[in-house]
């Protein structure tokens, strides 16, 4: 039985290319919070494929806009007008608050679209001179794989033998209202961009307070704020946006992922006319964003977060499951932090040098998929339909585990 496992995971090393080290299983089927591997054992999905799946996986709503739409027609290009284009621009900028949307794919897209129409308005609006700006990041972030974006990370993995790198990036600490706010105020500031809640990092929850002080700064020197929300966002932390704990409005607004219940790539940058009107006619596109298809699936995936209010959820079973993990009586381990339902704990190594990756394998033997962060972390994030019962079930399975390693 585990032969045909292998098998599988051979013809990923054999063919394909070595830029992941998955958890030893076989997923071939999705449903809601469980998965199921090719030998049939389910799994509670506690990784949501890092947040994209939040309204659970297969939902029949997304499902069955792609199904409708996938026979009637898939992409046009933007070449030419279509008819799902323009009422789902007219949904999402509603659904959001926003004047317009700029349709791309996946998040890393529409973050390294969003520093263009941070660059373009700085030029064109603020007056910054030509090829000045600079953006302000912070370190420990992490906004996707492309040369651009990987030029301010602080991370060997992503960055390592990769240069040359792009410059006009100031990056500070995370977390620290004075470093952040100085750094806004220097010169030929075009905008800030920061993750509400930082992912990869480890689920780096920041001081209460701390986005109102850079929504402050900014307001005060005419800088963008330019808010992160591919993970954080589409209801994972409690709320619609993360941003929406502190009140706060970004400028320019990116959002991933769960766009579309990780049905196909959808990612979409939101702005007012002060921003998106900045790029005219030819100066940025995509093949694929904006498709009919993905146009159809995002409609339906954001309906469902409102329809089943899964960000309430998230908060609730949120504050559950952070008690639960708190009260785990292991000192292996060393921190609970998150919001809603995008939540990590720090493990000690124990045994002979075992690490949270060795944690997971044991997850993975009790019936739970999640993953590490940063050799200490794992991050636990299921998909935000997950009941009260099941997320008891879950805390029992993560508490046995811990409690019982060798
Ligand atoms: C990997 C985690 C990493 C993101 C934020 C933009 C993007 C991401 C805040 C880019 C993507 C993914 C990428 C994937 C693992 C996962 C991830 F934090 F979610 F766990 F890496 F940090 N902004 N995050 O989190 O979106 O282009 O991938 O659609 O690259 O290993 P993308």
């Amino acid at each position: 039985m585990i032969e045909t496992q292998n098998k599988f995971i051979e013809l990923e090393h054999q063919y394909g290319a070595h830029n992941y080290h998955p958890l030893p299983v076989v997923l071939s089927r999705g449903e809601g919070v469980f998965v199921w591997d090719t030998e049939g054992k389910r799994y509670y999905d506690f990784l949501s494929a890092y947040s994209a799946v939040n309204q659970g996986h297969c939902h029949p709503k997304i499902i069955q806009a792609l199904n409708d739409q996938a026979g009637q027609l898939t992409l046009t290009s933007r070449a030419f007008y279509n008819d799902k284009l323009g009422e789902y621009e007219q949904f999402i900028t509603n659904y959001f608050g926003y004047d317009k949307v700029l349709p791309m794919n996946t998040g890393v897209e529409a973050v390294e679209t969003a520093l263009k129409l941070c660059r373009k308005w700085s030029y064109v609006k603020k007056g910054i001179p030509e090829n000045q700006a600079q953006i302000v990041v912070v370190h420990g972030n992490f906004h996707g794989r492309t040369l651009g974006v990987i030029s301010f990370s602080d991370d060997d993995d992503s960055r390592g033998d990769f240069g040359p790198y792009l410059p006009g990036f100031k990056v500070v600490p995370y977390n620290d209202m004075e470093a952040i706010t100085n750094a806004i105020a220097g010169e030929h500031v075009a905008g800030v961009m920061v993750e509400p809640i930082q992912g990869e990092a480890g689920v780096i929850v920041p001081q209460d307070g701390y986005l109102k002080a850079i929504r402050a700064a900014c307001d005060e020197h005419n800088v963008a704020f330019i808010a992160d929300e591919v993970q954080t966002g589409i209801g994972r932390t409690g709320r619609i946006l993360a941003c929406d704990h502190e009140d706060v409005r970004p400028d320019i607004l990116i959002l991933g992922k769960a766009l579309s219940g990780g049905v196909l790539p959808v990612s979409a940058v939101l702005a007012d006319d002060e921003f998106m009107m900045c790029i005219e006619p030819g100066q940025h596109g995509s093949t694929f964003g904006g498709n009919p298809l993905a146009c159809a699936v995002a409609t339906a995936a954001l309906e469902v977060i409102k329809d089943e209010q899964l960000a309430e959820n998230a908060e609730t079973l949120g504050q559950v499951f952070r008690k639960r993990l708190a009260a785990i009586d292991s000192d292996l381990v060393t921190a609970v932090r998150g919001k809603g339902l995008l939540n990590a704990i720090d493990i000690k190594p124990y045994g002979d040098g075992k690490t949270a990756w060795d944690v997971c394998l044991k997850l993975r033997d009790s019936g739970l998929l999640a993953k590490q962060t940063h050799t200490h972390t794992i991050r636990f994030a299921p998909p935000l339909v997950i009941n009260g019962e099941q997320i008891q079930e879950c805390a029992n399975i993560i508490e046995q585990t811990i409690l019982n390693l060798d």
